[in-house]
């Protein structure tokens, strides 16, 4: 049996009850075959595969807190510390009824390579909660994270572990924990990212994974002699993710018809208002279903996807396996020319065979949404020097870095043989380097 059929069985045996870890560490093992095979009596003697599928280690804890009717609520932690060869642990916090332990892994092996590609000293973490915000009181958001900061706070530090946000997990939710960490702490440091302008934040920080999944596909589209400007683009997602990307294609002259929450999706044919959604989500916390309210002319549905719309481009911003192998064979007979993933793991990997096989441009999330944390990275460092940059000093860098990103995922594919096919680039160059720092590091 090859190296990597051998890790993938094993992996299978060890985690059997964990679809979505499975799913990932499958993704990229395939994809790690050229490098691996070439390399194989080397890392087998190094067990770098099985040390790399391992965590470093994980935490789960109880969360209990009291209600708006005084009752006592338990909810269930989760961080798992996964990789830190080239840096202390990063990665967001997410809270979400459908969080669990699979999912959290999944996510933290994901951040590894992605962090990697970013070019800055960011390890693999992640964590979160069974907890979902949607529904409850500031008061019970506020008690929750309280509780949630007063056993997190042992295991993080600003050269330990830094989380962030991600689903569920917002600038209100970043106040709270880091209002709890200085308390329990007497600490004034970053460890987290995502932190309000007022205390320590980055400027761009909110808008950044959504414009850098612009600033990538764009870069990407240029280098297959494709403009922008002018494109339809689908979106799904009504998040921080999925608002700043309609925000940045907009600006770069692409016309956004679509956006979507867990109960239903808008198609706007004349373009997405965005000053709408952003008073629906951002301020009012409420429902898509609102987006009538403000354009009468759109459609809004509760039933179907975004992904049944004819458009050029199609960003799936919201969450895991949320365009599976029937919407991508849509989008190809609709005549797709490029996915780009915000989400992480938002196409399943017989969608990602279909569009790749149909000849679109697939941009993987861990390239494509890496501006988020990229720019939680330069958050680290203004925090460190005690100084704040310009917006434009960070939007730059943002530009900076996701343009190399992509230059590295094509460089990648062209040396190990499979020039296009940026899935393999991305899991390969984001390897190479924590392979390295492993190899240097010793057992
Ligand atoms: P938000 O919580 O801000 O928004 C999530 C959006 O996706 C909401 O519209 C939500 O709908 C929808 N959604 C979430 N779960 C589901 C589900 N199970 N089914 C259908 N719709 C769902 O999260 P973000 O925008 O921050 O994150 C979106 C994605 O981007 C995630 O995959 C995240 O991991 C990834 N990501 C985020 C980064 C960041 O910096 N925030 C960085 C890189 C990746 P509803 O409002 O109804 O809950
Ligand atoms: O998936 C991700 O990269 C994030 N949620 C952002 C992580 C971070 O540390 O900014």
């Amino acid at each position: 049996m090859s190296y990597v059929d051998e890790i993938i069985a094993s992996v299978e045996a060890k985690n059997a009850d964990q679809p979505e870890f499975l799913q990932a560490v499958k993704e990229v093992l395939e994809s790690l075959r050229p490098i691996v095979d070439a390399n194989e009596e080397k890392y087998r003697y190094e067990s770098l595969l099985e040390r790399l599928v391992e965590p470093d280690r994980i935490l789960i804890f109880r969360v209990p807190w009291v209600d708006d009717q005084g009752k006592i609520q338990v909810n269930r932690g989760f961080r798992v510390q996964f990789n830190n060869a080239i840096g202390p642990y990063k990665g967001g916090l997410r809270f979400r009824d459908n969080v669990n332990l699979g999912v959290i892994k999944f996510l933290g092996f994901e951040q590894i390579f992605k962090n990697s590609l970013t070019g800055l000293p960011i390890g693999g973490g992640k964590g979160g909660s069974d907890f979902d915000p949607k529904g409850k009181s500031d008061r019970e958001v506020m008690a929750f994270c309280k509780s949630f900061m007063t056993e997190l706070y042992k295991y993080i530090g600003k050269d330990v572990d830094v989380p962030a946000g991600d689903i569920g997990v917002g600038a209100r939710e970043i106040g709270y924990l880091y209002g709890q960490y200085k308390r329990i702490t007497n600490l004034y440091e970053g460890v987290l990212t995502g932190k309000g302008l007022d205390y320590g934040g980055s400027l761009v920080r909110t808008q950044a994974t959504g414009y850098g999944l612009l600033y990538l596909t764009e870069e990407m589209l240029k280098c297959n002699g494709i403009e922008l400007a002018g494109k339809t683009v689908a979106i799904s997602g009504a998040g921080n993710v999925a608002i700043y990307a309609c925000e940045k294609a907009q600006q770069l002259g692409a016309n956004v018809v679509t956006l979507s929450d867990s109960t239903g999706w808008v198609y706007d044919p004349e373009g997405i208002d965005l000053a709408a959604v952003k008073e629906i989500k951002e301020v009012k916390r409420a429902r898509l279903a609102e987006y009538t309210n403000y354009r009468p002319n759109a459609e809004y549905h509760t039933e179907g996807n975004v992904w049944s719309v004819k458009v050029d481009i199609a960003l799936p911003c919201a969450t895991q396996n949320e365009l599976n192998e029937e919407d991508a064979k849509t989008l190809v007979a609709n005549g797709v020319i490029a996915v780009a993933e915000g989400a992480n793991m938002p196409t399943t990997f017989e969608a990602t065979k279909v569009l790749q096989g149909a000849g679109v441009l697939f941009a993987p999330g861990k390239a494509a949404n890496a501006g988020g944390v990229a720019t939680s990275a330069l958050e680290m460092s203004q925090n460190s020097e005690r100084l704040s940059w310009s917006f434009e000093e960070v939007d730059e860098k943002l530009k900076g870095i996701m343009v190399n990103i992509f230059h590295k995922l094509d460089d990648a594919a062209k040396r190990y043989g499979h020039e296009g096919d940026y899935v393999v680039g991305a899991n390969i160059a984001g390897f190479e380097k924590v392979a390295n720092a492993f190899i240097a590091q010793g057992c």
